[in-house]
């Protein structure tokens, strides 16, 4: 009996290993195009990558449509610190190709949105009703691979790493499965990839963040996809006055279609913006929002709301080499502090909520896409942002 009982359970453990192979055994390596950032400052390389098969808890998405976020500039420019060589790109929509064991949030053919910041619902800040940088975030110690500590993609023999749990400037591309969530099948993918970052992250800056309210007077300092965003959530929590400012003046006539009440130009005022701004409403502003990523941005979004009730929210990724210095006068008056990545938003909550109201046409997205570009044309999307033409740039493959 006891024989028996030792043959049976060294069959098992055979009929597991081979299970396990036949699963994976049809889950090939997909040979497709990516762009790589090989260095800093230097243009990405349109190259043919492997892209290995999801493990368990991951899945492979075949990407439909990725828009080009502030954010990854950053990287390209070394303000902000991720592993290299890289496949960037965190901003993104597309098909599920693939999944490995276990994972049971998406199947083959969802639409889904990859996410940025993870939420993996079981840490001590998911289980938190406020908080959303989940602890598989890791944004200050950006390792660029998947949660296991590996990564998924090669190229020429060598591996490649990832960005922002998402890598969305490649054909395919590997997330976790707490980095992903199914959308509304129906969702236009070239539009809604935009969920990915910039929508979430301005608007919920907004209404989740700062906690806008009816008839408050706001400033948003910073017109790129992210300000404008904010914009959106500040007009839809029914701000009275949208104040956007902007080095840039042909940013000024999109943030009022979106509904700025009005924009002005730093460059046009001998005295500080943040004085301009106290003088034009009486003191300081309700709620202000620095979303452009500078030290000196962020002290005029602190200093422009008012000393006794302001609000102000950082929303743009400073260069990770500086630090803030403030006078705590400014805040000993009374004013509030705040910062968020992704708004604020639980991502997997919130992601397939914004895209119905998009689709309801209560968030009106389609104005933040000015250029749509092939995938291969990627430098030029990063050459329109830098010249200050595009709001955002979708690259479709
Ligand atoms: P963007 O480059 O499209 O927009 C930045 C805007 O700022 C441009 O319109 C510039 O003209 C303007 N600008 C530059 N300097 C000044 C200045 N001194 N005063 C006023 N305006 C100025 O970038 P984006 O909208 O994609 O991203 C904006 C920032 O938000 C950037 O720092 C990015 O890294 C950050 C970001 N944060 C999160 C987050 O989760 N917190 C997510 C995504 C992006
Ligand atoms: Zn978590
Ligand atoms: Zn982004």
């Amino acid at each position: 009996m006891s024989t028996a009982g030792k043959v049976s359970k060294e069959k098992k453990f055979t009929f597991d290993i081979f299970s396990h192979y036949t699963i994976n055994k049809y889950k090939n390596v997909i040979k497709c195009k990516a762009a790589v950032l090989w260095d800093l400052k230097k243009p990405f390389s349109i190259e043919e990558v492997e892209v290995a098969p999801p493990k368990a808890y991951e899945v492979r998405i075949k990407m439909v449509a990725t828009g080009i976020c502030g954010s990854d500039d950053h990287v390209v420019n070394g303000h902000f610190v991720a592993t290299l060589p890289a496949i960037l790109g965190h901003e993104g929509a597309g098909i599920v190709e693939s999944i490995g064991e276990g994972v049971t949030a998406v199947k083959p053919g969802d639409k889904v949105i990859p996410l940025c910041v993870p939420q993996c619902g079981e840490c001590i800040i998911c289980k938190h009703p406020e908080a959303n940088n989940c602890v598989k975030m890791g944004l200050t110690n950006p390792r660029g691979t998947m949660q296991d500590g590996t990564t998924r993609f090669t190229c020429k023999g060598k591996p490649i790493y990832h960005f922002a749990h998402t890598s969305t400037f490649s054909e395919y591309t590997v997330v976790d499965e707490i980095s992903v969530v199914k959308i509304d099948a129906a969702a236009p993918l070239e539009k809604v990839c935009l969920v990915g970052c910039a929508l979430s992250t301005g608007y919920g800056s907004a209404v989740k963040v700062a906690k806008v309210t009816p008839g408050s007077t706001c400033a948003v300092i910073g017109l790129g996809g992210v300000g404008l965003s904010a914009v959106i959530g500040c007009k839809a929590a029914g701000a009275a006055r949208i104040i956007g400012v902007d080095i840039n003046k042909d940013k000024f006539a999109k943030a009022k279609e979106l509904g700025a009440t009005e924009c002005i130009n730093p460059q046009n005022f001998q005295k500080p913006i943040h004085e301009v701004l106290k003088e034009m409403t009486g003191g300081g502003v309700d709620f202000s929002f620095e979303a452009v990523g500078q030290i000196d941005t962020m002290l005029q979004a602190l200093s422009c709301c008012h000393e006794a009730f302001g609000v102000s929210v950082i929303i743009g990724v400073p260069p990770s080499s500086e630090n803030l210095s403030v006078n705590p006068m400014l805040l000993l008056t009374g004013r509030t502090w705040k910062g968020a990545l992704f708004g604020g938003f639980k991502s997997k909550d919130s992601v397939p909520k914004l895209v119905a109201d998009i689709m309801a046409k209560k968030i009106p997205l389609d104005l933040l896409i000015t250029h749509a570009l092939p995938f291969e044309k990627i430098n030029e999307g990063f050459d329109l942002l830098h010249h200050g033409k595009s709001i955002r740039t979708v690259l479709k493959f």
